[in-house]
């Protein structure tokens, strides 16, 4: 019997996509919260499994694997079922660029952390927090609605009428972009594919107030 763990928090969006992926392959799992805004991602024992001191970090048979989107593509070769992926290599390449638009261009830079050293050391009040924020956000939606809206692959979901890893990383963004109430209205393909997704069971367990360390 596989042992799984997810290391998360219920407002991350990175630890929402394991949660989503795991939730799609139907891989049962234990979760342990780290709560974020107390900082327990620096804890020492946290480090020791993750010494980026980030979460997620998915242990599976006693393996650490840190980095969710390389943990997802780990379930993908182990668990087949369903697949995340398209069989061929320019869709596959598609599906990855959507996913690294939000996971490496948005996310990184709208992180707690980010905002946290925004906020001390630089001193920006909240309301240039909010718009550093949201401006990233939009960055990357306008490049993901144009390269959605205008590309004939597009289908019900990102990349046809499946599911994909890119519709894995799309639904906890533009969930995350509720946090300052960015106005979504210029991506309405991004829309109409979050509203579908969260139409299926493993999307909407895996919504932040669906945890049980949501407050
Ligand atoms: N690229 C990493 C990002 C992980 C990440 O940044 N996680 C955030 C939560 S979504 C975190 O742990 N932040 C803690 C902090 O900023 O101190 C991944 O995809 O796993």
């Amino acid at each position: 019997v596989t042992q799984v763990v997810l290391h998360g928090y219920y407002r991350s969006s990175a630890s929402f996509r394991l949660r989503i992926a795991l939730g799609l392959k139907q891989i049962g799992y234990r979760d342990v919260f780290h709560h974020l805004r107390r900082g327990e991602q620096r804890s020492a024992d946290y480090l020791s499994l993750n010494p980026q001191g980030l979460v997620p970090t998915l242990e599976i048979d006693g393996r650490h694997l840190t980095q969710s989107l390389a943990a997802i593509e780990f379930l993908e070769e182990c668990y087949p079922e369903p697949p995340l992926l398209p069989t061929d290599a320019p869709g596959r390449a598609r599906v990855r660029a959507l996913s690294q638009i939000v996971a490496c261009d948005i996310h990184p830079i709208d992180n707690l952390r980010v905002l946290q050293y925004l906020r001390g050391p630089l001193s920006l009040p909240q309301p240039s927090i909010e718009i550093w924020y949201n401006h990233w956000i939009a960055e990357g939606f306008s490049a993901m609605e144009r390269l959605l809206a205008d590309d004939t692959r597009t289908g019900r979901f990102c990349h046809g009428d499946d599911v994909t890893l890119a519709d894995v990383c799309l639904v906890p963004q533009v969930i995350n972009a509720g946090n300052f109430a960015l106005d979504l209205s210029p991506f309405p393909t991004l829309q109409r594919i979050a509203g579908e997704a969260l139409k299926l069971p493993a999307f909407e367990r895996a919504l932040p107030a669906h945890q049980k360390d949501a407050e």
